[in-house]
């Protein structure tokens, strides 16, 4: 046992020690200079530098081609970003307060994020028809407290957040769609005693702490989400999921580690075995199971316990803890990445089917049956090392990130050959390629989303920021274009062309909005005892009110109508040491709601640039002391 260990510390040692040493030698091979730019004349730019510059440069006027959406781990937002230029558009805030657009000070804003100042924003997932991004919704999971959020992509906006989702301890597999964007999956990274809140002591591990898996049904009009059921998991780690397609369509996917079930120092507890699992979920089984009435009711959600579905669960043997589960454009193969192997291992579908049906297990655990591993595995790649994440081209190939090696490999999925490898800066996690997680992507780009950066960018101190790289596809070999900073921290990103996305430009007027108020004469101050209400209009360059007064201790409901029914003028409304914060793009109400618990004249202003008068849009909240 103690020697098994001493092997596997042995094992990590040599990786990271391997790894620094790549670091190392790619940095010195790059040595980056304080003078940017291209000289005006092409003498001594080489040719690779001015294809880059070509392929990257959009000159004012013209628009990019594809959007690009880069999740904001624990900063919890969401980033827009423009390809090729990689231009940063827009950062929408998902789980995290911003007050550029008062997200976290209207009322809407508030009850959405409920008790979280907070969250970590790992996989965003575009939604889909027929396996294809179609353009209307992103969803994006957060790790930390087991939620996940609805982006409308007319109007780049959170919708929605739902969770904290009943018994799933950190949602880390989330958020992968199934081609018609019935349900994503949303896996546990952390086995836990459920429901929420239940007590049981870490010895009681192997019995009392559960993983579980949720499907989240969307509404195929509105997006909205709704916990469909849960299906109870063995207690290991559940770390990514996808879902099937095409032929593996109604199958999901998730990779599994810690299947030693250790609970301290999973760092060398959890890596003992040689493998781990994928585990393979059928889940228009279950979602018949559930409608069937095969569940119990858990922490308010409705659970299925898997050995009352027979068939419903397999296990793959995967080499040791593998991280991404990715399956191919055409649903034949799912791909494990080895992460403390240097292979991806690629499984047929129809293989895995096939000892599905026969019967062919090499046993079982916790009572799952673990099917054949020789006979559903068709390759074993040997990509290099630390594996993470894989993505797909248009030709049939694949690109799979190397941690350790900072490094992209391209593999061929017909003959499963390593073609090309390119250097990345540095330690890539997730890649995304275009539309590359639908049934057909586009190849043409791909963006290596690096935890590292060191000495790519101007040094900002001892921590510096994550890193894009934009990589061209078009050629046989991979070519690095652009290197793009971006905050903490992309986990994954999705790109989909731009022209699948429809926005609107203002806010339809609706007189039967709550608040809304579209004439001067309308504006007003109501009271109600110690409740007042603001109905208040907002145009170029004056609010209407432009005086309120109110007592101390009142409860004040305030609404805000924008009613410049123009594109981009937006105006924002900030009320001095009220803590009080939004804006109102053209055509929208907002409300926002507060107690009046300070006496005194308080000024309230304009925060958006918004006419040659701005800075004349004010008023005057007179706040009457009690006594
Ligand atoms: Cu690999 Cu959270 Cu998808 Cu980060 S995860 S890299
Ligand atoms: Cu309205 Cu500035």
């Amino acid at each position: 046992m103690q020697k098994i260990k001493l092997k596997t510390l042995f094992v990590a040692v040599a990786g990271l020690f391997v790894g620094l040493l790549l670091a190392y030698s790619i940095s010195s091979q790059i040595s980056p200079t304080t003078t940017g730019g291209l000289k005006a004349s092409k003498e001594g730019v080489s040719e690779d530098i001015i294809d880059a510059a070509l392929k990257t440069y959009v000159p004012p006027g013209q628009l990019d081609e594809y959007y690009l959406f880069a999740s904001g781990g624990h900063s919890g937002q969401l980033f827009v970003y423009g390809v090729p230029s990689m231009r940063r558009i827009r950062s929408i805030p998902v789980f995290n307060k911003e007050s550029a657009i008062g997200y976290g000070w209207t009322t809407e804003s508030k009850e959405m994020l409920g008790d979280f100042a907070w969250g970590d924003a790992h996989h965003p997932a575009l939604s889909e028809t027929k396996g294809d991004y179609d353009g209307r919704w992103l969803f994006m999971n957060d790790n930390a407290n087991s939620r996940v959020a609805r982006v409308n992509l007319d109007s780049f906006t959170t919708q929605q957040i739902l969770g904290p989702v009943p018994n799933v301890y950190g949602p880390h597999g989330s958020v992968f769609l199934t081609p018609n964007s019935e349900y994503f999956m949303m896996a546990s990274r952390f086995a836990g005693p459920i429901p929420y809140g239940t007590y049981s002591e870490l010895d009681n591990f192997k019995e009392d702490y559960k993983g579980v898996m949720a499907a989240i049904a969307i509404d195929p009009k509105d997006g909205e989400m709704s916990v469909g059921w849960e299906v109870l998991l063995p207690p290991w780690s559940y770390d990514l999921s996808d879902a099937g397609k095409g032929v593996s369509d109604g199958w999901c996917f998730l990779t599994t580690y810690n299947t030693e079930e250790a609970y301290h120092l999973l760092e060398v507890e959890s890596s003992q075995r040689e493998r781990d699992y994928i585990v393979a979920i059928n889940w228009k089984m279950l979602e018949q199971a559930a409608k069937d009435g095969k569940t119990k009711d858990i922490g308010g959600a409705k659970v299925i316990d898997p050995n009352d579905v027979p068939g419903s669960v397999y296990l793959v043997p995967c080499a040791k803890s593998p991280h991404g589960v990715d399956v191919t454009p055409d649903g034949k193969y799912f791909i494990g990445n080895g992460k403390l192997a240097p292979i991806v291992t690629v499984f047929s579908f129809e293989k895995f089917m096939e000892c599905v049906n026969n019967k062919d297990f090499q046993g079982e655990e916790r009572g799952f049956p673990i099917v054949n591993y020789e006979k559903t595995r068709v390759a074993e790649v040997e990509v290099g090392l630390g594996p993470l994440h894989t993505q797909f081209d248009d030709q049939g190939n694949a690109y799979t990130s190397l941690f350790v090696e900072s490094a992209v490999a391209k593999w061929s999925l017909s003959d499963f050959k390593v073609t090309d490898k390119t250097q990345v800066h540095y330690c890539p996690g997730h890649l995304t390629s275009a539309e590359g997680d639908t049934v057909n992507p586009d190849g043409k780009y791909l963006v290596s989303l690096n935890k590292l950066a060191k000495d790519k960018y101007l040094s900002v101190g001892p921590s510096h920021p994550e890193s894009m790289q934009l990589i061209d596809l078009t050629s046989s070999k991979m070519k690095v274009l652009y290197d793009s900073p971006v905050d903490p921290e992309p986990h994954f990103a999705q790109m989909i062309k731009a022209d699948k996305i429809k926005t609107f430009e203002v806010y339809p007027k609706d007189e039967a909005r709550e608040g809304a108020v579209y004439a001067k004469e309308d504006a007003r101050v109501v009271r109600d005892g110690k409740n007042v209400t603001v109905y208040m209009m907002a145009f170029r360059s004056r609010y209407y009110p432009d005086t309120v007064e109110i007592n101390e201790g009142d409860h004040v409901t305030w609404y805000i109508t924008n009613t410049d029914f123009d594109e981009d003028i937006t105006h924002g409304f900030g009320i001095m040491f009220y803590d009080i914060n939004c804006e109102a793009q053209p055509g929208q109400t907002q409300k926002l709601e507060f107690v009046a618990d300070k006496a005194g004249v308080y000024p309230y202003y304009c925060t958006n640039f918004c006419s040659a008068l701005h800075q004349e849009m004010q008023g005057y909240l007179l706040v009457k002391p009690k006594s």
